[in-house]
């Protein structure tokens, strides 16, 4: 009999439930490039009125929404402040160099979060010898950072600072949805804090495919030619935006339910011999931790082998994800296995299974 896994890599890993594909099967579609598509247009208006911005692009994944938001935002040579594990930095495959051409400089922020004093000493004199300071992006809830929620003064500090410089600013928002359901804080407001914020259907809220980039008129208009020197114009992408909208529509409120499991995982964990963890920083759905006793390749190695996927974000560090196909038993079977792993391992120093992610 094929094994169920309890998949806790990322909420990325979520199907359409029955729901989501009946609107999807049913979406009124056009070609979106030449502007036909009904229900792509009725997403970007929802989500712009959502996120308090005057537009919204519908664009394929979180990655091209932050990349073309660089690109909008920015000249060949400009320079970007953000934090060292933000996922533009990190993860985004060094878009923002190989398309942008701009010169990252790196905040280190605490959990992903940083203020005002940090930003001031990378500020540059006019000088001609320098990269023109242009941009400060900030990720809302910080992944790297655990899943952690920027505090709305910290950016909105943040964002008077970029103002007071005129610098411009992007919010990643990719889990702002997180944000708001644990601090019940409008999306809205986090993101008047910006210039331009991303957003992302395919992730706690369950949808299939696709982002959204939100900001003013000329600032949408702008990325809407980035995205299609990228490739990302989409024909009749009304099927998949039916996903987005019903995600959007209706999974919102639901995450909270994500958040208490991420949080039973914590409290579990908490008890753990061989991790080293403070479940106080378990704010959303993300749960990293940091194993002792073994590199955490093996430890996922062997939860695997179990039926518990997890990812190794770190030589020492494990992330799980709480998402809409993840049940409390599941967690608690997660928690059962991990623990019996734990307990059984030798204090194991082979690191061969050295993963980074
Ligand atoms: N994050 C993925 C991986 O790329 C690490 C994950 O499993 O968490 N912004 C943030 C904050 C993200 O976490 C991600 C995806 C993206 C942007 C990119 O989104 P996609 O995968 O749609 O390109």
């Amino acid at each position: 009999m094929a094994i169920r896994f309890i998949d806790l890599r990322s909420d990325t890993i979520t199907q359409p439930t029955p729901d989501m594909r009946q609107a999807m099967a049913v979406a009124a579609v056009g070609d979106d490039v030449l502007g036909d598509d009904p229900t792509v247009a009725a997403l970007e208006e929802e989500v712009a009125a959502v996120l308090g911005k005057d537009k919204a692009l519908f664009v394929p994944s979180g990655t091209m929404a932050n990349l073309i938001a660089v690109r909008a935002h920015t000249e060949p040579g400009d320079e970007i402040l953000l934090d060292a594990n933000s996922h533009i930095y990190f993860y985004e495959s060094g878009g923002l160099a190989a398309i942008s051409g701009a010169m990252p400089r790196c905040v280190q922020g605490r959990r992903g979060i940083f203020g005002a004093k940090d930003l001031d000493p990378l500020l540059r004199p006019a000088d001609a010898h320098f990269p023109p300071t242009r941009l400060v992006c900030m990720e809302n809830t910080h992944n790297r950072g655990g899943g952690s929620i920027w505090p709305l003064e910290t950016m909105r500090e943040v964002a008077a600072f970029a103002r007071g410089h005129h610098l411009r600013s992007h919010l990643d928002g990719a889990r702002l949805w997180n944000a708001c359901v644990a601090t019940q804080i409008p999306e809205s407001d986090y993101a008047a804090c910006c210039d331009s914020v991303s957003v992302c259907f395919s992730k706690g809220l369950g949808a299939p495919v696709g982002s959204a980039l939100a900001g003013g008129n000329d600032f949408i208009l702008r990325a809407r030619r980035f995205r299609k020197q990228v490739g990302g114009g989409m024909r009749q992408a009304g099927i998949i935006a039916a996903g987005a909208l019903h995600a959007l529509r209706h999974h919102r409120d639901r995450l909270s339910e994500d958040h208490a499991n991420a949080r039973a995982l914590a409290k579990g964990l908490g008890h753990m011999r061989g991790i080293s963890f403070n479940p106080e920083e378990v704010e959303t759905n993300i749960v990293r931790f940091e194993v002792e006793s073994m590199s955490a390749g093996r430890l996922v190695e062997q939860l695997s082998q179990k039926g518990v996927l997890m990812l190794a974000t770190g030589a020492k560090t494990v992330r799980a994800v709480t998402h809409l196909m993840v049940s409390s038993d599941d967690i608690e079977a997660a928690l059962r296995i991990l623990e019996e792993l734990l307990e059984k391992a030798p204090h194991d120093h082979d690191d061969s299974l050295r993963t980074e992610k």
